[in-house]
C-alpha cells in the first residue's frame, strides 16, 4: 500500500524514540528481554511483584523469559524449554491447531501468579534452580507438508542436541553422579513442545530418535492413532498418508519407538510386544483389526473407561508397569480430556477423563524418565470464552513441568564388576 505516505510517520517515531531512550524512566521491557529465573520488570513500593504482572506484559508459557533459542539466542542455555509447533494441515475433522501454541500461553498466563508451587508434588518447578524458557514458535509453513515436516525436526533438534544448562548431579537416595540415559552421554535439555495437530509427533520422534534411539511412549489419546493410512479416510499421496491419524504407525514402521522385547515387566493385557501405553482410548474403530494393528505398532491400551473400575492409582500402575525406567517420551492429545472440560480441539470424543483425573494420573509420573514432551490438537476457535481448554492444556503442561523438575534425566551406573 502507500509506503509512500506511511515512512515519512516511521521516521518521525523513530526518532522520537532514539531522543527519549534511558532518561525519563525505564524502558519498556524490550522484547528480547531474558532473566532467570522470571522476575516481573515492574516493582511494588516494597520490591514486591505487582499483581498486573500476571495479565499485563507480553505472553510467554507461564510468563516465563523468552529466548529466541532458534536465531540470535541460540548461545543461552537452558534446561527445559517451551517450544511452538503451530501446524494443523493434516487434521481430518476441525482445523486451527495452528494457534494452539499462543491460545495455551495465554492459558498459561495465571500458572506463576502466587508463585506456582504444586502442593501435591511439593515441587515449584520455576524456583526449582532449573533455567526454564520459552523459544517462542517453530516456523512452520501452512502450504507445503513435507516441507513442514522437516522444519519442525529440524527445530526440534537444534534445540534437543544441546547440552543442558544445569548439571545433571547425583542421585538423591545414593548420593552416586547420575550418567544422562542419551546415546552421546551428554546431558541435553527436555522440549515441551505446544502443537499443532498430531502429526508433530513424527518429527518429534525423529529428532528424540537421534538422541535417545528407540524410545518408549506414553500416548494419551482418545484415538490411536495408529491407523494404517488406508484405514485412516485413505492416502491419494505419499504427502496424504502422512496425518494426524497415522503418524504412530509410521513412527513405527521406522523404527522410531521401541519393540517391547527390552522390558521386564510389561503386562500383557493385550497381546504382542507392547511397551507403550495409550491411556484415554475411547474412540469408535473401522473394525476390531484396528486393534490388531495398534498391536503391532507397539501399544499397550488402556480405555477411558477403565477409570471407572480401576481408578486413577490403577492406571497409574499400569503405565508404570509397562514402561518401567525406560527413557520414555510422553505425548499428551487434549482430546483425552473430555469436551466438558476442554471442547476446543480437532475431533473430540464425549465419555473422556476429567482435567482433575488427568492431572492426577501425570502426578503419578513422577519418577519417570520423561525425556521430553507434548501437548497437541488444542485449536482456540472452539474454545469457550472461559479458556476452558487452554486453561487445561496450561495446567496439565504444569503437572509435566513439575514430574520433570523432580526427576533428574539420569540413571545410576550400576557397577557390574
Ligand atoms: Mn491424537
Amino acid at each position: 500500500m502507500q509506503l509512500s505516505v506511511l515512512s515519512p510517520l516511521i521516521v518521525l517515531a523513530l526518532s522520537a524514540l532514539a531522543h527519549d531512550s534511558h532518561h525519563e524512566h525505564e524502558d519498556q521491557m524490550p522484547l528480547d528481554y531474558v532473566r532467570f529465573p522470571y522476575e516481573p520488570i515492574y516493582r511494588g513500593i516494597n520490591g514486591e511483584v505487582t499483581a498486573d504482572a500476571i495479565f499485563s506484559g507480553i505472553t510467554t508459557f507461564a510468563k516465563l523469559p523468552w529466548v529466541q533459542c532458534l536465531t540470535r539466542e541460540s548461545h543461552i542455555p537452558f534446561d527445559i524449554a517451551f517450544i511452538g509447533a503451530p501446524f494443523d494441515t493434516a487434521t481430518s475433522y476441525r482445523p486451527g491447531a495452528r494457534f494452539g501454541p499462543s491460545g495455551i500461553r495465554a492459558g498459561s498466563r495465571r500458572l506463576t501468579l502466587y508463585g506456582g508451587y504444586n502442593v501435591p508434588l511439593k515441587v515449584n518447578p520455576f524456583r526449582s534452580g532449573l533455567r526454564i524458557v520459552d523459544c517462542g514458535d517453530i516456523p512452520v509453513t501452512p502450504y507445503d507438508n513435507k516441507y513442514a515436516i522437516e522444519q519442525i525436526e529440524s527445530g526440534h533438534k537444534s534445540l534437543l542436541q544441546r547440552e543442558a544448562f544445569s548439571p545433571l548431579g547425583n542421585d538423591s537416595v545414593t548420593g552416586e553422579a547420575l550418567v544422562p540415559l542419551s546415546l552421546d552421554g551428554k546431558h541435553h535439555p527436555r522440549i515441551i513442545t505446544l502443537g499443532g495437530d498430531h502429526t508433530i509427533v513424527l518429527p518429534l520422534l525423529r529428532s528424540i530418535n537421534s538422541v535417545y534411539g528407540k524410545i518408549s511412549v506414553i500416548h494419551f489419546d482418545s484415538h490411536l492413532d495408529t491407523w494404517k493410512p488406508s484405514v485412516f479416510g485413505g492416502a491419494p499421496s505419499d504427502q496424504a498418508a502422512i496425518n494426524h491419524g497415522t503418524y504412530f504407525y509410521w513412527a513405527s514402521q521406522e523404527g522410531l519407538i521401541q519393540n517391547g522385547s527390552s522390558i521386564a515387566s510389561v503386562t500383557s493385557f493385550h497381546a504382542l510386544s507392547s511397551p507403550f501405553p495409550h491411556g484415554a482410548i475411547r474412540t469408535t474403530l473401522s473394525g476390531p483389526e484396528d486393534y490388531d494393528n495398534d498391536d503391532a505398532s507397539g501399544f499397550q491400551r488402556i480405555e477411558a473407561r477403565e477409570i471407572d473400575t480401576i481408578g486413577t492409582d490403577g492406571i497409574i500402575k499400569k503405565i508404570r508397569d509397562t514402561v518401567g525406567d525406560n527413557p520414555v517420551y510422553l505425548s499428551i492429545d487434549i482430546d483425552s480430556i473430555d469436551p466438558a472440560f476442554a471442547p476446543a480441539t480437532g475431533t473430540p470424543e464425549t465419555g473422556g477423563w476429567s482435567t482433575r483425573e488427568l492431572r492426577t494420573i501425570l502426578r503419578g509420573l513422577e519418577g519417570m524418565h520423561i525425556v521430553s514432551a507434548d501437548i497437541v490438537e488444542v485449536a482456540p476457535a472452539y474454545d469457550t470464552n472461559a479458556e476452558l481448554t487452554t486453561m487445561a492444556a496450561a495446567d496439565v503442561l504444569f503437572e509435566v513441568l513439575s514430574v520433570m523438575a523432580k526427576t533428574p534425566l539420569g540413571k545410576v551406573v550400576v557397577n557390574s564388576v
